[in-house]
């Protein structure tokens, strides 16, 4: 156990738990950092290691299950995810210049959230399989089939890689209107995708 978690990530592991030292602060809808699109990473170093690592500390510390790189302001491809933050013995994901290879053509319902609009959340069809490529902490090229929600999650954070956020893909307009206005956020701020 100890040696698969080393394995798989130890090079950016933190502990997990939402008490975490001060790490950087995750921009909300309406920011610009959100829509600009992330460059790809040309070498994994222990500086994209050490920004993996601050982004595992937001996201536990906001209780989210994933974190793109521009949601703190970083524009490069980049990527955390974890499932179980509250399981210590699974260690994250981390996704460098992830790439879709493939999407199944069946197409799953879900009700999405997201760090960057807090306390929206709402129904968002995506395919319900990829199958991905990505170099991973320590640059090896890396390809992984996801489905159920580790799918939903992989294409949600590349969204994020390409200034997409979740509120693009909601079809029902009443009620995306209705969660924003009641949480604060500016329908304007929204760029509806297809
Ligand atoms: O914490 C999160 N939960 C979530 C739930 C359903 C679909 C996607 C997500 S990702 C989100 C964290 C986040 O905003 N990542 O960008
Ligand atoms: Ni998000």
């Amino acid at each position: 156990m100890a040696r698969q978690s080393e394995r798989q990530s130890s090079a950016v592991m933190v502990p997990k738990g939402q008490d975490q030292p001060e790490s950087p602060r995750i921009h909300t809808l309406g920011a610009r950092e959100l829509r600009q699109p992330a460059k790809r990473i040309s070498k994994v170093n222990e500086s994209v290691r050490e920004l993996a690592r601050e982004m595992l500390r937001s996201m536990y510390s906001a209780q989210g299950i994933g974190l793109a790189a521009p949601q703190v302001g970083v524009h490069q491809q980049l990527l955390v995810i974890d499932l179980d933050p509250e399981e210590a013995s699974n260690p994250p994901l981390v996704l460098i210049n992830p790439e879709v290879v493939a999407t199944s053509g069946a197409l799953d319902t879900y009700e999405e959230g997201c760090l960057s609009i807090p306390g929206v959340y709402l129904n968002v069809v995506r395919p319900s399989q990829v199958d991905i490529k990505y170099r991973d902490e320590l640059g090896r090229p890396q390809r992984r089939k996801a489905d159920g929600l580790m799918a939903r999650c992989i294409l949600h954070e590349m969204d994020h890689l390409n200034g997409v956020l979740f509120v693009d893909r909601v079809t029902d307009e009443l009620s995306l209107s209705g969660e924003l206005e009641r949480l604060g956020f500016n329908r304007n701020d929204v760029h509806t995708v297809s």
